[in-house]
């Protein structure tokens, strides 16, 4: 069975109990909302639905209900290797159950025969301006494969809505196949010679990817599985994620949604935020030459944060514990170069930002979130150019938000419109709650 059959077959299940659940309950209150949430980012209002992931504040996120160190232990790994297999994890978000060794190699395999990137993509990279930053080659590269998607041909032919997952189905394997490739060109095209390492049958997605970016490491195989699966899914409310949603939802295909969902992830609140930590921590390594005092990295936290900006890495919208996907690389890291300069900087940062943070008391999370480290573990194996982080995140945040626009396909989910108001009609809302407090 292929995995398309595998999705055909949890379907009906899925579409019954959500037709159930809306028809017999569709009046019964999730959330209600204040003006502090309609002016502030709309933050913890209940409004979307996944069953890919959820993040819980103080435990973190779980995959289909893992743990991330329950989906580490249980997802099959290569022989040999210390990380799953992506396309494991692929089979994890998609049919929602942990995949035997042949299930998680039916992903790979897929991937394989489809992981060749039209020429002209390449061309059009080498055509752009030097200056330009991977996150922007990254998106315009997805982008420019939207007249590859099955989802639009056959969408305009004709097509049931019943059916829609299907060809959006063939759209994600089809993209996420190329990506390991696609980012691997970009790092050399921007930073070396150009040249293009074709994907190697023999190795698996993950380890693929360190094979084409010219590090053939197993440790870095095993990193870049590792990287991979902890970037792929933060529940759908997080910027890119929602971003990708909010494009598909509309019919677009999954080439213009996540090309969407990626310039999202560009932003140094999210995803950028990776390249700025390492940053912030080679700035520090280098302003008091090595690794510092607590009190000097005490002191540049302050100083930081007086001048206006926000300590990268550090801080959640929804998480209230150090984030699992932190701690998952932190122990990486801890195992394979415990005595690195850079890492036990990080380290010692970790050590320091929380209580600056909380002595500040603006932050209502104080802990490193996924970006406070995972640039430190790819400086460690010689991936220098900071800017090319992010694309590496975005390889990753493919996996969940095109398993999300699938099952968003599939379950009919529609066009997303939320309502505006306006200042007055918000203020309109308050005087009349105070009065209805005063009688
Ligand atoms: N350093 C300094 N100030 C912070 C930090 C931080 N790391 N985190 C939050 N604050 C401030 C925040 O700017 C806000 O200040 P103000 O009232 O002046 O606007 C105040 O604390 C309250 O913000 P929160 O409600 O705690 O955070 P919010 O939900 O608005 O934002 C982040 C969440 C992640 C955007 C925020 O914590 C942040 O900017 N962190 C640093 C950047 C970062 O690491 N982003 C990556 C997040 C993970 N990812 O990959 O996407
Ligand atoms: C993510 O992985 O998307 C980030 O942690 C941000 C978020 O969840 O809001």
């Amino acid at each position: 069975m292929n995995i398309r059959d595998r999705l055909a077959s949890v379907l009906p299940d899925w579409r019954e109990r959500v037709t159930k659940l809306v028809r017999e309950n569709g009046d019964v209150r999730v959330d209600e909302v204040t003006i502090s949430q309609v002016y502030g980012g709309m933050r913890n209002v209940k409004s979307m639905v996944t069953d890919i992931s959820f993040v819980d504040p103080n435990e973190g996120i779980r995959l289909r209900g893992f743990t991330v160190p329950e989906v580490l232990d249980k997802l099959p790994k290569p022989p040999g290797a210390e990380m799953p297999l992506v396309g494991g994890l692929y089979y994890l978000l998609l049919i929602g159950a942990i995949p035997t060794y042949e299930q998680a190699l039916e992903v790979e395999d897929e991937w394989k025969a489809r992981s060749d990137v039209p020429h002209f993509i390449f061309d059009m990279l080498n055509s752009l301006p030097s200056d330009s930053h991977p996150m922007m080659l990254f998106s315009l590269a997805i982008l420019a494969l939207q007249n590859q998607s099955v989802f639009a041909k056959q969408y305009h032919a004709g097509l049931k809505k019943e059916d829609y997952w299907i060809p959006m189905l063939e759209d994600s394997l089809n993209l996420t196949a190329k990506l390991p490739a696609i980012a691997a060109y970009i790092y050399h095209c921007k930073y070396k010679d150009c040249g293009y390492t074709p994907p190697d049958p023999g190795l698996d997605w993950g380890a693929n990817y360190a094979q084409m970016m010219g590090i053939p490491n197993p440790e870095y195989m095993d990193l870049s599985r590792l990287y991979f699966i902890l970037h792929s899914d933060h529940e759908s409310g997080n910027a890119s994620a929602h971003a990708t949603h909010l494009a598909a939802s509309t019919l677009s295909d999954i080439y213009y949604a996540f090309s969407a969902g990626l310039n999202s992830l560009a932003g140094p609140l999210h995803g950028l935020a990776n390249q700025e930590c390492l940053i912030w921590l080679l700035n520090v390594y280098e302003k008091f030459g090595g690794v510092p005092t607590e009190e000097q990295v005490e002191q540049f936290a302050w100083e930081t944060l007086q001048s206006g900006h926000v300590i990268p890495g550090y801080g959640h919208a929804v998480l209230r514990k150090p984030d699992p996907r932190f701690t998952a690389q932190f122990q990486f890291a801890n195992k394979h170069f415990p005595d690195d300069e850079i890492f036990r900087l990080a380290k010692l940062v970790n050590q320091v930002v929380p209580d600056v943070l909380m002595a500040q008391g603006k932050a209502k999370d104080p802990w490193p979130n996924v970006d406070a480290i995972s640039g430190t573990l790819q400086y460690h194996y010689n991936v220098k150019e900071l800017d090319f982080h992010t694309v590496m995140f975005g390889v990753g945040r493919s996996l969940g938000v095109t398993a999300n626009a699938v099952w968003a396909r599939a379950l009919g989910q529609p066009i997303e419109r939320p309502k505006s108001v306006t200042t007055a009609m918000l203020e309109a809302i308050a005087a009349k709650s105070k009065v209805a407090q005063l009688n």
